[in-house]
């Protein structure tokens, strides 16, 4: 039988503003196949967005929405996640949003581990405001704000996120949804912050201006870069460079998820006892 998408989209909302062969339609068909997988109920479901092609995505689900400010996503997701520790809260930004303007908050929700399911889409640009240097933007491309070609050094989100706290760090990209589900039902279920580097496509806005003007070019491209966790680790320090590992990159189990040591908190206000910090680790 034919997977009913029209049960969790705001059909109203269609078609959506995304390009067409854009990778964000990619990870909402992901997002949405994983929440059917896992039976979750759309009322206890919240997506959190930013500002950017990426932040539309909160528009088009049918389940509690915030579209909120460029940037802020990961605040405001903490927020809702705080005052309704048992709801699920996915917070969808883009590179630029989620690394640039708000990188700040996504360090510091890595940090605390707070059970948010954050998914990067980093298509190596901003998207929407047509194609300014992002920190994913990879050196030597042509940029609307470097125009002989983007000299900056760009970081690994993925390792930045693990390096900040996060306990369930994963990369995919979007040439295989079914993978895609698959790392996010994962994802999903685990305690703590998840945080999924998905590479995706942008052919209007940065494809086309470093000759890869079809999805599928940029499609290639991201797969020229990209192998599996298992290959990468058997490379080289030098047959590394320039490629991305895929699949579930760092899980930890053993950290305190946020809204759990803050309950301790209350419960220590309430009682007028101490904090137990031998459990809080
Ligand atoms: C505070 C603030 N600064 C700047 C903007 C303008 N702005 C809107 S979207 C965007 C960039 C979006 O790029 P990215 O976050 O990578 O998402 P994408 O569009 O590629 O999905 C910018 C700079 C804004 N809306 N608010």
């Amino acid at each position: 039988m034919a997977f009913n998408y029209d049960k969790y989209l705001r059909t109203d909302k269609m078609p959506t503003l995304w390009c067409w062969g854009c990778g964000d339609g990619v990870v909402l068909k992901a997002v949405i196949r994983a929440i059917d997988t896992l039976g979750w109920d759309m009322n206890d479901v919240c997506i959190v967005s930013g500002i950017g092609c990426s932040g539309r995505f909160s528009s088009y689900v049918n389940c509690n929405t915030v579209h909120t400010t460029h940037g802020r996503a990961v605040a405001y997701a903490t927020g809702i996640k705080m005052a309704n520790p048992d709801k699920h809260v996915i917070v969808v930004t883009g590179d630029g949003d989620g690394l640039a303007i708000g990188g700040n908050h996504t360090i510091h929700g890595c940090r605390r581990n707070i059970n948010l399911n954050h998914i990067l889409i980093n298509n190596f640009i901003y998207g929407l405001t047509n194609s300014q240097t992002s920190p994913t933007t990879p050196q030597g491309f042509w940029t609307v704000t470097a125009q002989k070609g983007n000299i900056d050094p760009n970081f690994d989100a993925a390792r930045l996120a693990t390096a900040a706290g996060a306990t369930f760090v994963a990369r995919e990209n979007v040439i295989n949804a079914d993978r895609l589900t698959k790392l996010f039902v994962k994802g999903f279920e685990h305690d703590g912050y998840s945080f999924f580097d998905v590479f995706s496509n942008c052919h209007i806005n940065l494809g086309r201006k470093n000759k890869m003007a079809q999805a599928t070019d940029m499609l290639n491209w991201i797969e020229s870069r990209c192998t599996s966790k298992v290959k990468f680790d058997k490379m080289s320090e030098e047959e590394q460079k320039g490629l991305f590992p895929l699949g579930v990159l760092h899980e930890d189990n053993s950290h305190i998820e946020y809204t759990k040591a803050y309950k301790k908190v209350i419960q220590a206000a309430q009682n007028g006892t101490k904090i137990d910090f031998k459990e809080i680790v």
